[in-house]
């Protein structure tokens, strides 16, 4: 086949993010916005991360979508939604500049890579809505920032939204209806806390039984424990969590970590139905990341869970030998670990 000959194209990579004050519910379904702010760490961009091509011609039939390499349906709203917000940011650069190529009015085609288990609770929609936002936004060579970017992979997945950042990122619930407050920003770059590590425990690459966004809805539709995490403890937590990172104060960061995480899978559990995303290799990790952390005398690990049982423990770099080192030499004698895709060390940053 030959390339046609108006044919466009940009590829990007984001990457995974992994929450330690975490997004759980939406104010708004159409929208995508959520009930709280929360707050995360990007990892590394060389460990677990989207590859994403955008290509657009006038010779492709119409918007494609192809995820490790099967085809996705794209006339899902969150889809829709980013593409027709990135090509009328795209129709006002033609409408300012007739020599602009009209690459808004062409099908765009885009062809993504994960390098990590898709719906395994390794956030894959946060890399996957990042990089297909900002390769289109690269693609019809777009002037925004990040910020900017973030209102619109937020739509496409909440989580997306601060993947568009390294380092240290919030997400800000925001109170407007519209959700153009609805954003996120760098609470501090990757360079910031260079010796901040993160452990993924894999420990299973199976999708998972309920999806975060149903999940969510059910959480918010039947918790009691739900509106006082919304309205008292994450708001408290978010500014503590802002500060710890500021001060490098890994303690604190730990023990809100694992606060949260655990706020977070209590509310799952206290919704009707319950619902369990930690299993027993869960459990036995909270409890090594409790073990390790008494026998330090301090926290110097932290866990944490997305929707699904693997679990990351992040740790400073001058106790490796002490957290990851431990996890490492039991493995393969864990019940439910998988050693071969266990244990990769993914130091943050770009
Ligand atoms: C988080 N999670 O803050 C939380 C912690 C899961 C547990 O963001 O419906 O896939 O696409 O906006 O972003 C997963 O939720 O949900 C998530 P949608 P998303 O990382």
């Amino acid at each position: 086949m030959s390339t046609p000959t108006d044919l466009h194209r940009a590829s990007t990579t984001a990457p995974v993010n992994i929450a330690v004050i975490k997004y759980w519910g939406k104010r708004s379904t159409t929208l995508n916005l959520p009930t709280n702010s929360s707050l995360s760490v990007t990892l590394s961009q060389s460990d677990l991360r989207t590859h994403t091509t955008a290509s657009c011609s006038h010779s492709f039939n119409s918007d494609s979508l192809l995820l490790n390499g099967s085809v996705q349906d794209v006339a899902g709203a969150r889809t829709q939604a980013c593409f027709r917000e990135l090509r009328a940011l795209r129709s006002a650069i033609e409408e300012k500049d007739a020599a602009e190529p009209k690459l808004s009015a062409m099908p765009l085609q885009i062809v993504s890579e994960n390098n990590f288990p898709t719906a395994a609770g390794l956030a894959s929609s946060a890399a996957g809505f990042a990089a297909l936002v900002r390769a289109i936004a690269d693609l019809y060579r777009l002037p925004a920032s990040p910020t900017e970017l973030s209102r619109i992979a937020r739509q496409g997945s909440g989580s997306a939204c601060r993947s568009l950042f390294g380092g240290f990122v919030a997400w800000e619930a925001g109170v407007e209806e519209d959700g153009r407050d609805s954003l996120a920003y760098e609470v501090a770059p990757a360079s910031h806390w260079p010796s901040m590590r993160a452990l993924i425990l894999v420990v299973s690459a199976e999708k998972k039984g309920v999806s975060s966004t149903t999940g969510m809805q059910a959480t918010v539709a039947t918790s009691a424990l739900f509106p006082m995490r919304v309205k008292d403890v994450v708001p408290q937590r978010m500014k503590r969590m802002e500060k710890a990172i500021h001060e490098k104060d890994f303690a604190t960061f730990a023990d809100l970590t694992m606060r949260d995480s655990n706020s977070f899978h209590a509310c799952c559990l206290d919704t009707t139905p319950p619902i369990f995303y930690l299993n027993d290799v869960s459990r036995a990790a909270i409890r090594a990341v409790e073990g390790i952390n008494a026998k330090a005398g301090k926290e110097i690990a932290a866990y944490t869970f997305d929707a699904g049982p693997n679990c990351v423990v992040y740790y400073d770099e001058e106790n490796e030998a002490l957290v990851a080192g431990w996890f490492k030499a039991v493995l393969g004698s864990v019940e439910g670990w998988d050693g071969a895709r266990g244990g990769a060390v993914a130091p943050m940053g770009e």
